[in-house]
């Protein structure tokens, strides 16, 4: 990782799990990092970059945080199931603002999407990037709104983006459904390196994957990005490979555990109306 990007980087949710993944190895590589988030930070800041506390919800702040950048890597907002009013600031404001600042700067967006915008397609299906949202609750429905935003912003107004449906990002899976959606550090950070420098991105998504044989994922605009994970699940197949929660709901679809926050229908659903086997 020998490349520096002309112009500083934004990132946001610095001071979450994989923020600080970032904060650390993008600024050990010599980048120079904008970091922010609503919470303290909690490492050592990176020699050359800064950190400044703020709201994503304060758009001033955000626009004054992105001047003189050339690429959001954005991590901020809320990250896990919550109630509506809890995600409608920092993941649908939040980031209208981010993009607004992108538009501005002339900058380029990362946005850390999640697997919970595709979460109730089935895991036997497999999945392309041009596959239906399916929004798996109010999280799910916020990145998949957030993609959109993205699509209008590239459209519009020229605003290069990349989401990234990022399945399970932790040190290692921990779970069987984790063989599939696992996403090393060192694989998501390879990916940000890409989305920062490549030529062209254009609007596009990306499977946030490791190379995983029971991957739920196919096609993506990996190509134009030139990455390719280089970890893989798969070794851990004999640790986690039977731990299960014995859910059915869980079990059958590709979001997991959040599919199953707040399921209120009584019966089973029927067969999916759409997606590709
Ligand atoms: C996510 O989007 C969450 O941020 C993370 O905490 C995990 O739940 C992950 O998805 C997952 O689906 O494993």
């Amino acid at each position: 990782m020998t490349e520096i990007p002309a112009k500083p980087v934004l990132l946001t949710g610095a001071s979450g799990a994989l923020g600080r993944q970032l904060a650390r190895k993008l600024g050990a590589a010599g980048w120079t990092l904008v970091l922010t988030d609503i919470v303290p930070f909690p490492d050592p800041v990176p020699a050359g970059s800064r950190f400044v506390r703020a709201d994503l919800n304060d758009g001033p702040t955000v626009l004054r945080l992105a001047e003189g950048c050339g690429m959001i890597l954005h991590f901020g907002g809320v990250s896990t199931e919550q109630p509506f009013e809890a995600i409608l600031g920092p993941n649908i404001r939040g980031l209208f603002h981010i993009y607004e600042a992108a538009r501005r700067e002339k900058a380029r967006v990362l946005f850390a999407s999640s697997n919970h915008s595709i979460g109730f397609h089935e895991r036997e299906t497999k999945l392309d990037d041009d596959c239906q949202f399916m929004p798996d609750g109010y999280y799910g429905l916020s990145k998949a709104y957030g993609e959109l935003m993205g699509r209008m912003y590239w459209f519009k107004h020229g605003v290069e983006n990349v989401n990234v449906r990022i399945g399970s990002s932790f040190p290692e899976p921990a779970e069987a459904r984790m063989l599939a959606t696992w996403l090393s550090y060192d694989d998501l950070v390879r990916l940000c390196v890409r989305a920062t420098l490549a030529p062209k991105v254009g609007s596009c998504v990306i499977w946030g994957a490791s190379n995983n044989s029971r991957t739920f994922w196919g096609h993506d605009s990996r190509e134009a990005l030139d990455w390719l994970p280089e970890d893989s699940a798969d070794g851990h197949a004999g640790r986690v490979g039977n731990i299960t929660s014995g859910d059915p709901v869980i079990e059958r679809y590709q979001g997991g555990g959040y599919t199953a926050i707040d399921y209120s229908r009584a019966e089973a659903p029927p067969a999916p109306l759409f997606g590709k086997k």
